[in-house]
Formats: C-alpha cells, structure tokens, sequence
C-alpha cells in the first residue's frame, strides 16, 4: 500500500536539507518527490504554443540622436506596453560612463587637439612641442576674436607662463559642431560671465572625468561622435557585465560547494541576502524546480562583503547598470503616458530593485511541475536576463507562447500586466536567470494609486489605492499561484 502523502512534512524535509533542488539533482534522484507535481499543470503541447516575435526596442544606450528619435523610441515602448506588456531592449545600457575610457584612450593617440579660432597660432605650436605630458588638468584661457575664449590644454614646462589655471564651476549649455561633436558651454571658476566657453565635450570629459556633468545638464552625448571612431571594447563591456553575471557569478554560486550555500539560507524576508527554493514553499499547493539567491539593492544595498564571495562584485556592478537603465525606461514610460519625463521616477518607482538570481536545474520529470508557475510580478517593472536555454513563455491571446533568449538583449515586462512562466528545464545544462524587479523597500505606507493626471469623467479610477506594505503581502500570501493579486484591488 502506498505512504500516505504528508506534504507539510515532506516540504519540512526538503527545506531543511538547505540544498535546494540542485541538492536533490546531485543526489541523483530519477523521480521528482510530490511536493513538486502540479496536478493541474498544462503541458506544452496542449495549447498551440509557438514562437512570438517579441518587440525589440533599440534603446542605444540611452543616447538619442535627436528629439524625432526620442520620440519614435518612445512611441514604440507606448505600443510595445500596450499591445504586450513587454518587450526587449536591444543595447540597453546607457555608456555614458565607458565614453570617458574611450576618450581618454582617443586622445592619448591624438595629442593635437582641433584648433578652430583665429588667436589659436601659439597654442597649436605649444601643444605640437614632442613629448610634453598633456595628462595634467593644465589649462589656461586664450583670448580668440570676439568675446570667445577657448581652452587649450598646455604642456607642463609653459605653465609657468599662463595666467591661470581653470577648473569648470558649471555646465551652462550643449550643442553640436558641424560634424556632429558635442561641445559643452562651460562656467569657469573664477571667471566672469564672458569668459565662458564652448569646449568639445571628448576634452572635457578627459580632462575632469570627475565633474559630474549629469547633475549640471541633461547630458547626452551625440551619437554621431560614437560612430566615427567606435571600438569594439567600448561596446563589449555592458555585454561583459551581463555575461559574467550570469556564468561565473550566478551560475558559480549555485554551482559551488554547498556548505558555502547554505551559510545564505534563510526564510527571514529582512535579511537583504537570502538563498532559498520557493519563496512561497510553505504556502503554495505545489513547489517548483528552481532555487534562487536573492538580494535586495536599495538605497542602503549589502556591500561586497556582505554578499557572496563568488558573485557580489559583479552583482553590485550589474544592478547599478540595471538602475541606470531602469531611470531611461521610467522617463520613456512616463512620456509615453504624457506625462512629465521624471513624473514616475518621482512616485518613487526607482527606488530600488529585489533581484532575485534563479538557478533551474535540468528535471528528470519535467511534464510534472514549473521552473516557475504561471504569475504576473508585483514590481513597477521587472528587466530580465536569461540564458540562452529558454522555458520562459508568456500568455498571448489565450496561449502560452515562447520567449526565445536573445544574445544581448534584455526583457521589460511591466509588473502586474503581464502573465507568465517558465517550463521545467528539460534540456541537459542548467539554465541561470536574473529577474530584477522595481519595488519599493518594505516595509512602506507609501500609497500607490491610479495616476491622478490620467483620470477623468471618461476615465475613471479602476483600482483602489493601497500601500506598497499592504499590496506586498497580499502578493507572498498568495504566492505565484492563481490569479493577479491587483483584481483584489478592483473598485
Ligand atoms: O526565470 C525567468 O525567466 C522568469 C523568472 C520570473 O518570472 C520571476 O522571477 O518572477
């Protein structure tokens, strides 16, 4: 006669091995124990699930040619979020941090810089003096025609013969030369207002690559700049960044000696660094074949030494491009609504990001449970990186349908909007993803609501407002399980 099944002990058991699934795949297990089996699961091959082109946005790191492509990206998120709910960023990641390696290596190679006014005679015959080091933030005015004045670097031994050396105060304005170089009207310290001048932005950058232009200009470097003289490295390392995330680091962890593993797992929801299977293992009828490391990256985020050896730099490193990219989608969602660009950035919906790191080991009995159950999120917006196994479907039009992994390109889904799930692996190697989610810290009384801006007699509110503490646990209680956690709110 057959055991009578005790799930709550069996589920007991497993979580106290502290192994996760990978444990029970080490083991060398041919069966799945029953915790994991979904009685109710629809295979695959029972809906007419096929390949959906997925919407691919390229967002060129954030750096728009001009106002029309702005808007035309941003046109395309507003149909891509309408019509989907999500869609793929193809370039994501904004390089204004890897232009200042890029110009300080192109101008080690072009030590002469662009000489362009007239009074400009005796600063090309300084800066074409052999050997002079130019690395130093020398810098002295030179009166040209007009009231203009240019900035030229000088070599060290004419220092002496400079009046002053300057260092910026203020970014007044941009714009584009002829051949499409951004150039940056800069303040002076110490100079009065007429003094201020156009410099080309590579100059600048390299010669005060600490002056946090960002906070003085919505700064945005030309692209055209980029295509004259892009070298592979400068786009690779974004591409670097994702890949090392998800092989040496999240792989690594999952993959290294389990004692080490077990030191991070806990259920304790207040600890900022959590290793665990099933989040909601305790409360949901059925478990699924995944474990995750899980992290929260808030304002007060874990340092290196709180994380993972294997891992935490480069998990540091991914989740501040995640946030960086998180602000552009945020200001391109916000235009999309019509709404001021900072609008949802100022509802606090860049906050900070829970990133949860899943590990899904291969099954050996895939048709009877999830990698993930089918869920929508409980975040403002979630970006995922996958491998290139695949098993992630969304539900289209009544279908599950395949969202095959794309080398380089990262997934948007917007929150509660979208449902979807990942198959048991059923392949030979492990698949590794990382879904960053943007929540807000809990807990927090926070109230979130429908957008005022956007309601009227012809729109009226269809959703309660609710704190982000209140919305959050309805969403754990209920698990990944069921129906959208947001219908609870429904006026
Ligand atoms: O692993 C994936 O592809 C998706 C993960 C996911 O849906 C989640 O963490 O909510």
């Amino acid at each position: 006669m057959e055991a009578k099944y005790d799930r709550a002990s069996e589920v007991k058991a497993f979580d106290e091995m502290k192994l996760g699934v990978k444990g029970l795949v080490d083991a060398g297990i041919s069966t799945i124990p029953r915790i994991f089996h979904h009685p109710h699961l629809s295979s695959p091959d029972q809906t007419p699930s096929s390949t959906m082109t997925i919407p691919a946005i390229d967002l060129g790191g954030g750096m728009f040619e001009s106002t029309v492509t702005r808007e035309s990206v941003i046109l395309k998120v507003k149909e891509a979020i309408e019509r989907y709910g999500f869609f793929q960023a193809v370039k994501p990641w904004d390089t204004d941090k890897y232009q200042r390696a890029y110009f300080r290596k192109k101008s080690m190679k072009n030590v002469n810089l662009e000489v362009k006014s007239s009074g400009e005679k005796e600063a090309e015959t300084l800066m074409q003096t052999e050997g002079l080091p130019l690395d130093k933030e020398a810098r002295t005015l030179k009166q040209t025609e007009g009231s203009c004045v240019e900035v030229k670097p000088l070599p060290l031994e004419k220092l002496s013969e400079v009046d002053s050396i300057l260092f910026p105060e203020d970014v007044l304005a941009k714009r584009y030369d002829d051949e499409g170089y951004l150039e940056l009207l800069v303040k002076w310290v110490h100079c009065p207002s007429h003094e201020n001048s156009w410099v080309s932005n590579g100059e600048f950058v390299e010669h005060y690559p600490d002056f946090k232009l960002e906070d003085k200009l919505d700064f945005k470097v030309s692209k055209s700049l980029l295509q004259e003289e892009v070298n592979e490295e400068f786009y690779q390392i974004p591409t670097d960044v994702m890949e090392k995330m998800k092989d040496g680091g999240i792989r690594g962890f999952h993959e290294q000696d389990p004692e080490v593993r077990k030191k991070f797992c806990s259920r304790d929801y207040t600890k900022k660094v959590t290793y665990r299977s099933n989040f909601d293992l305790y409360s949901s009828p059925s478990a699924n074949w995944r474990d995750t490391l899980s992290c929260c990256m808030y304002l007060d985020a874990p340092k290196t030494e709180d994380l993972p050896e294997i891992c935490g730099e480069i998990m540091l490193e991914y989740s501040k491009r995640v946030m960086e990219l998180g602000e552009l989608i945020f200001e391109l969602l916000s235009e999309a609504l019509g709404l001021n660009p900072s609008h949802l950035k100022e509802m606090e919906c860049v906050k900070g990001i829970s990133m949860l790191s899943h590990y899904y080991p291969p099954c050996p009995e895939h048709d009877l449970t999830y990698g993930t159950s089918p869920h929508s999120d409980r975040s403002f917006l979630t970006i995922l990186l996958q491998d290139d196994i695949g098993g992630l479907q969304v539900h289209q039009d009544g279908y599950w349908v395949d969202v095959p992994p794309v080398p380089g390109a990262l997934l948007v889904n917007l929150g509660d909007l979208l449902q979807h799930r990942v198959l048991a692996n059923r392949g030979k190697e492990p698949r590794v993803s990382v879904a960053s989610f943007f929540v807000h810290p809990l807990p927090s009384l926070r109230v979130y609501g429908p957008i005022k801006e956007l309601l009227s007699e012809q729109n009226p509110p269809k959703y309660r407002d609710t704190t982000v503490t209140e919305y959050s646990k309805n969403y754990i209680a209920k698990g990944l399980a069921g129906k959208s956690v947001l219908l609870q709110f429904k006026i």
